[in-house]
């Protein structure tokens, strides 16, 4: 097979990937993080792993909704591996795990191009199968699990055994408030670097998994201006897998990006968007759990310029308005979307809704209002 390493040029088939397997958060109390997981963000617990399964140093959490899988690991007992990672860190994303056709291709050709091997492949196995992992290191504390669970059938991961959902019954749910599944997807996950590093990561993605640049981008202009940030997107192939890459930018303001860096104490995972197909039906029932979303000033909405941009959309604006939930149009589609405030105590890590109609972008048109409400909260924290 013939490699095209040119810059730009995508490099077919080197680092083939399926999609995103799940995220793995290191929390504080994976227990309680269960909880909230399921009824705030309305995912299902499908399996666990700690002690009762001769598990020592966890305890493990496996909560779905849709393709989307997050697992949260909390450490039963002090000095367990990772639990210095929550020292450092506070609650985080440790893991973005790839589910790959082939472990040992992809681990020989991330190695090969520079990336930084954690754990050479090896198998799991149990009653249900036999699964194959390797684990590559990425920015910060975070790495890359490579996955082929092609030859698994069970729960999560062999020495998983299945678990009832916490709660069974969803009251927003039941109301006809929600939908069956708050959100469907992994969209995309952003990473935060530090100040002058975009490019060298961007390029990790290009070398190490064949990623390429989407079009959409925060330069120079944008960051100047108001963002205090500079951003890129790389995906693969099918871009399935996005991942945008935030460096602050220097201006008059802290940016929102030094906040992160300082407060989780290095670059790491910022926000993680998952896709929906009932944006509004999520929100009111999110909100109605206790997620906090940012707030949109009414002046977005009564504004004639955007207004005039986005067109029409499948709900009245009014819909949108009262919620805060953001458009954003360009010439493929539109898409919706709103943030939550950070989800643990530091101003780390937070959430973003997507409801895609078309749309392949990250909501570029929102970015003003967005990056002012954001810094709204940082001034609130004092961080500013
Ligand atoms: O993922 C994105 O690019 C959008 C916009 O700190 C964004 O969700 C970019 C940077 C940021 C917050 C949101
Ligand atoms: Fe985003």
């Amino acid at each position: 097979m013939t490699q095209t390493m040119e810059h730009g040029t995508r490099t077919a088939d080197v680092f083939p990937v399926k999609g995103v397997d799940h995220l793995q958060f290191l929390v504080g109390n994976a227990k309680q993080a269960a909880h909230y997981y399921s009824t705030a963000f309305g995912m299902k617990l499908v399996a666990y792993r700690g002690p009762e399964q001769g598990y020592r140093d966890h305890a493990e959490y496996v909560l779905v909704s849709g393709s989307a899988r997050f697992v949260l690991t909390g450490s039963v007992h002090a000095g367990a591996p990772g639990a210095d990672h929550v020292t450092k860190h506070g609650d985080g994303i440790r893991d973005i795990a790839l589910e790959v056709p082939n472990v040992d291709a992809a681990y020989k050709h991330a190695t090969g191009a520079g990336a930084r091997g954690v754990t050479e492949p090896y198998d799991v196995k149990d009653e249900h199968g036999t699964v194959r992992l390797a684990v590559i290191a990425t920015y910060g504390d975070t790495v890359h699990t490579l996955i082929d669970r092609s030859g698994y059938d069970g729960p999560f991961l062999p020495g998983f055994v299945a678990r009832e959902p916490i709660v069974d019954r969803q009251p927003a749910i039941d109301a006809g408030l929600a939908p069956k599944r708050f959100f469907q997807a992994v969209d995309h996950v952003v990473g935060n670097v530090e100040l002058g590093r975009m490019d060298e990561w961007v390029e990790f993605y290009r070398r190490v998994m064949g990623f390429t640049n989407m079009a959409e981008f925060i330069g120079d202009d944008i960051a100047t201006d108001y963002s205090a940030l500079m951003s890129k997107v790389v995906a693969d192939g099918t871009r399935k897998v996005k991942f945008p890459l935030n460096e602050p930018a220097v201006s008059q303001r802290k940016s929102q990006i030094d906040e992160y860096l300082e407060f989780y104490g290095g670059p790491g995972a910022q926000h993680v968007a998952v896709a929906t197909n009932d944006i509004i039906g999520a929100v009111d029932a999110m909100r109605q759990a206790g997620v906090e979303f940012l707030k949109t000033p009414d002046s977005y909405y009564d504004d004639p310029a955007l207004r005039a941009r986005i067109g029409e959309v499948r709900a009245p604006i009014e819909e949108l308005k009262k919620r805060g939930i953001l458009v954003d149009r360009d010439e493929d589609g539109y898409l919706l979307q709103i943030f939550t405030a950070p989800v643990q105590d530091r101003p780390t890590v937070f959430f973003e809704l997507i409801e895609r109609h078309g749309s392949l972008g990250f909501g570029k048109g929102n970015f003003k209002a967005l990056f002012e409400a954001i810094e709204r909260e940082q001034e609130l924290r004092g961080n500013l």
